[in-house]
C-alpha cells in the first residue's frame, strides 16, 4: 500500500550518529493518523533504539491533568508525538465549536506542561490548514498562522490549535523546549472515523456510497461540490511525521500537504470515491447544506526545502485503497 519510491532519501536523513535510547510516546495513537504511523513504524521506519507507546483515550484521559501526568511518570517518555484531539468534520464543528475548543484546549496543555515537567526532548503536536486565516491570500503559508480569524465553521477547533504554536513558543523562549508542530491538509485513510454526523467528507462519502450500494439508492454529497481541498494519504502522512520528529529542528510549524497543484473539488472528491467503491447508482448534491470553507491553499515551499524528493501517493490510488480498506474493515470501523 502508499508509494515506497521516497523511502530512501527520508530513511538516509533519518540516519543517527550516536542513538540515544528513545522512548517514543504517541498521543491519539488509535486515531487515523495514529494507526498510519504505527504502520509504518511496525513495516520498517523504527529504529532499533526506539521504544513507540501508542496511547488510547482508556489509557488515559489527556483532559485530565492528573491523569496524564500519572501517564507520563509511568513512561517516562524521551519523545512525544501529540495527535490526541477532538477531531470532526465542518458539521461536527459547527454543531460543537466550544466542545472543540474547551476539550482540544485542556490536551494541549496537559500534554505539553507533562513534556516540560517530564524533560521531554523533543514534542511534535499536530495543527491543521484549516486553522490559517479564512480571508488571505493564497497561497497560505506557515507565517500566516495568527494573522487574522479562522472561518466561522470551526473557530473553536482552530483557535484550540493556534494556541498550541504559543504554548510551543513560550516553553522555547522561556526554558529552551523544543516544542514543534505540524500542519496537515485534509488527511483520509484506513482506521478513520466513519461516522454519517461526525466524519470528514472522504470517509462520510464511503460510508454513504457503501449504503447507496446496500439499499440501491442515490449518493448524496451535501453542497455545491464547489469547495476545494488538498487532501494527504495517511500512510504519507505517517512518514513525514517520523522524518520530523528525528530531523526537524524548529519550533515554527511545518505544513505536511500535497502541492497547490493536487487541489481537488468536492466533486472530484465525489467522483474518486464512486470509482473507488464502484458505485453505479445516481449522485444527488444537496445544497441545502453547507460549503463551509471555500478553500484552503497551502504552499508546501518549506517542506520541499527539506524534503524535495518526497512523493505522495496519487489521489486516486490512496483513494481506491481507503475503500477497499473500509469494505473489508467495515464491521468494525468507528461509524
Ligand atoms: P481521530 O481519528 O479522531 O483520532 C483521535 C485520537 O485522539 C484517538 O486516538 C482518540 O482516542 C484520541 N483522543 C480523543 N479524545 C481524547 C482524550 N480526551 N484523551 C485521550 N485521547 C483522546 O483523529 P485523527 O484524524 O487521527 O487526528 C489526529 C491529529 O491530526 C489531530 O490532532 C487532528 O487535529 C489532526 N488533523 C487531522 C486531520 C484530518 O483530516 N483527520 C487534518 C488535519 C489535522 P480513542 O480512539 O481511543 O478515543
Ligand atoms: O471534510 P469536511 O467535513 O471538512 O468537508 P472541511 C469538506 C467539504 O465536503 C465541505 C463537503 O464543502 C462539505 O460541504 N461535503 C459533501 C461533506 N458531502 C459531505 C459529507 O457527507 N460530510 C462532510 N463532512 N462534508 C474541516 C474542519 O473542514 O477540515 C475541521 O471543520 C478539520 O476542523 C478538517 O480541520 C480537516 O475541510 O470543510
Amino acid at each position: 500500500m502508499g508509494n515506497e519510491q521516497s523511502e530512501p532519501q527520508v530513511e538516509e536523513e533519518m540516519a543517527e550518529e550516536t542513538p540515544i535510547k528513545k522512548v517514543i510516546l504517541v498521543t491519539g495513537g488509535t486515531g487515523l493518523v495514529g494507526q498510519a504511523i504505527k504502520k509504518v513504524v511496525d513495516e520498517g521506519l523504527a529504529l532499533p533504539n526506539e521504544e513507540w507507546i501508542f496511547l488510547a483515550s482508556k489509557d488515559c484521559d489527556l483532559t485530565s491533568y492528573e491523569a496524564t501526568k500519572a501517564l507520563f511518570d509511568k513512561h517516562s517518555p524521551t519523545h512525544v508525538i501529540h495527535l490526541a484531539a477532538m477531531v470532526g468534520g465542518l458539521f461536527a464543528n459547527m454543531r460543537q465549536n466550544l466542545e472543540f475548543f474547551r476539550m482540544n484546549m485542556a490536551m494541549n496543555d496537559n500534554v505539553l506542561r507533562c513534556c516540560h515537567e517530564g524533560n521531554v526532548i523533543k514534542c511534535v503536536s499536530c495543527l491543521s490548514t484549516c486553522i490559517f486565516p479564512d480571508k488571505t491570500t493564497y497561497p497560505i503559508d506557515e507565517t500566516m498562522v495568527h494573522n487574522g480569524p479562522p472561518h466561522d465553521s470551526n473557530f473553536g477547533y482552530a483557535y484550540a490549535k493556534r494556541m498550541i504554536d504559543v504554548l510551543n513558543r513560550g516553553y522555547s523562549t522561556q526554558y529552551g523546549r523544543m516544542f514543534t508542530s505540524v500542519v496537515p491538509c485534509n488527511v483520509f485513510g484506513p482506521y478513520d472515523n466513519y461516522s454519517l454526523e461526525n466524519a470528514h467528507v472522504l470517509p462520510a462519502l464511503m460510508h454513504k456510497c457503501y449504503l447507496a450500494k446496500q439499499h440501491d439508492t442515490p449518493l448524496t454529497t451535501f453542497g455545491t461540490g464547489k469547495p476545494r481541498r488538498q487532501f494527504i494519504y495517511s500512510l504519507d502522512l505517517a512518514r513525514l511525521f517520523v522524518w520530523v520528529l528525528r530531523k526537524y529542528e524548529e519550533v515554527d510549524p511545518i505544513i505536511l500537504s500535497v502541492g497547490e497543484e493536487e487541489e481537488v473539488s468536492i466533486t472530484d472528491a465525489v467522483n474518486a470515491v464512486v470509482k473507488g467503491m464502484d458505485f453505479k447508482g445516481e449522485i444527488v448534491y444537496d445544497t441545502s447544506k453547507a460549503d463551509g470553507q471555500f478553500k484552503k491553499t497551502a504552499s508546501i515551499g518549506k517542506l520541499r526545502k527539506y524534503l524535495p524528493d518526497f512523493k505522495f501517493t496519487p489521489f486516486e490510488q490512496a483513494v481506491k485503497e481507503s475503500c477497499e480498506w473500509f469494505v473489508e474493515n467495515y464491521d468494525s470501523a468507528r461509524k
